[in-house]
């Protein structure tokens, strides 16, 4: 049984402390990590995807500093994998996806924006391409395997939709690729961006790719047996003893400081992908038939009316987290919202994303109001560092 515990700042922050279980259900599928990662001490998880997924083990900044400085192991296998496979699989996937997918290669993934028929955007995945006829979308937090199934029927496709056994485990952090390299060799050095190798590490199936969430460098490994997951964890674990390897999770600090988005975190259910610095995603020539493609032209042409700036909040001391966005105000007028605040242990200072009116520019201040009152910050740009 999970302990849910006000072990740490992050919650002790909330207004009303509290220890609870989680109670067991089958709708909250079970990681093939999750032994480990009890065994390892975690103690706070969030739920996505329908999973847990750890979000610390008692020692936030240590575990930051890990990921900066060394190599961090995380079980992100709440990013499932929904596989589009069949003769128009190749066709649906550009269906779905905003990005030119035309020269996707074998091998390849790519960062991609799914948007809904408004242009507003329902996931950020990355999409790995297997075979001509298979690809994987890693999805964020959102049930993108009805929606691809009910699109493949309804235009009458040749492809199956389905969620395979599957469950990445990353490895991020400077180290991470002597790690990943003392474990498959060092062909993974050569591996570009996205790019991954189908593979067995001692007898288990996995895909390894160059990817993960941080900045810090690092690979993710898909596991294609759950029932191996301990075995995996504790291969990882023990090839990343000499460079002091320890447990964390998709790092919330890190993250802001080097600008990643959180789907569901920094948008809401109107946010297209040009307001979170995803425009780069956006190929505004893909076929017509992409879902929201025409009303992404419609908002380039009239250009959108919001846009992801950094701020830096003033103050010296570490502001509580929040549960949802703070306002930001001008002349005490709202002008956009706080989407996301942490501490930054580098640059000493809160930072977060504020999503705000293109009238607003770097070096300008705002007032954001925040649960325990207003707080001045200066907009400037992503990435801090
Ligand atoms: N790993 C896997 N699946 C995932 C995630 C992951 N699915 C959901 C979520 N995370 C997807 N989100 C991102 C967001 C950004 C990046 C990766 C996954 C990323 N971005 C780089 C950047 O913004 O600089 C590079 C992107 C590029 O330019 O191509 O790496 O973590 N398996």
């Amino acid at each position: 049984m999970v302990q849910i515990a006000p072990a740490e700042p992050l919650v002790t922050a909330l207004p009303r402390p509290a220890t609870f279980q989680i109670s067991p259900s089958a709708r909250l599928r079970p990681s093939p990590f999750f032994e480990a990662t009890v065994a390892e001490g975690v103690t706070a998880m969030t739920t996505y995807n329908h999973m847990l997924m750890p979000t610390s083990y008692g020692h936030p900044e240590e575990e930051y500093w890990r990921l900066i400085n060394g190599v961090s192991m995380w079980d992100v296998s709440c990013e499932r994998q929904v596989q589009l496979a069949g003769p128009d699989a190749g066709r649906l996937a550009q269906i779905l996806a905003t990005r030119d997918l035309s020269k996707c290669k074998v091998g390849q993934g790519k960062y991609v924006a799914l948007c809904n028929h408004d242009g507003v955007l329902i996931n950020d995945p990355i999409l790995l391409k297997l075979d001509e006829d298979r690809y994987w979308l890693s999805i964020a937090d959102s049930n993108i395997w009805f929606w691809a199934r009910a699109i493949a029927a309804e235009r009458g496709l040749r492809v199956e939709v389905s969620e395979p056994d599957v469950s990445p485990l990353a490895v991020q952090g400077p180290r991470a690729e002597d790690v990943v390299a003392s474990i498959c060799g060092d062909w993974v050095r050569d591996l570009k961006y996205f790019w991954f190798r189908e593979t067995e590490i001692a007898g288990i199936p996995v895909a390894v790719q160059r990817s993960g969430w941080s900045k810090q460098g690092g690979f993710e490994i898909y596991l294609k047996e759950a029932s191996r997951g301990a075995e995996l964890w504790a291969i990882v674990k023990e090839a990343g003893q000499p460079y002091g390897i320890g447990p964390g999770n998709p790092n919330w600090v890190e993250r802001i400081e080097s600008g990643l988005v959180s789907y569901g975190g920094d948008t809401d259910g109107q946010t297209n992908p040009f307001e979170v610095r995803m425009g780069k995603y956006v190929d505004l020539h893909v076929p017509d038939d992409t879902i929201g493609i025409q009303a992404l032209r419609r908002i380039a042409a009239e250009g959108p009316k919001r846009h992801s700036l950094g701020i830096r909040l003033d103050g010296g001391a570490p502001a509580a987290p929040a549960f949802r966005w703070n306002d930001i105000v001008v002349d005490g007028i709202k002008a956009g919202d706080l989407t996301n605040c942490a501490w930054s242990w580098r640059l000493e200072q809160n930072i977060g994303f504020a999503l705000v009116s293109v009238a607003l520019q770097p070096g300008d201040r705002v007032t954001v109001l925040r649960e325990d009152g207003p707080m001045g910050g200066t907009l400037c740009e992503i990435p801090f560092l």
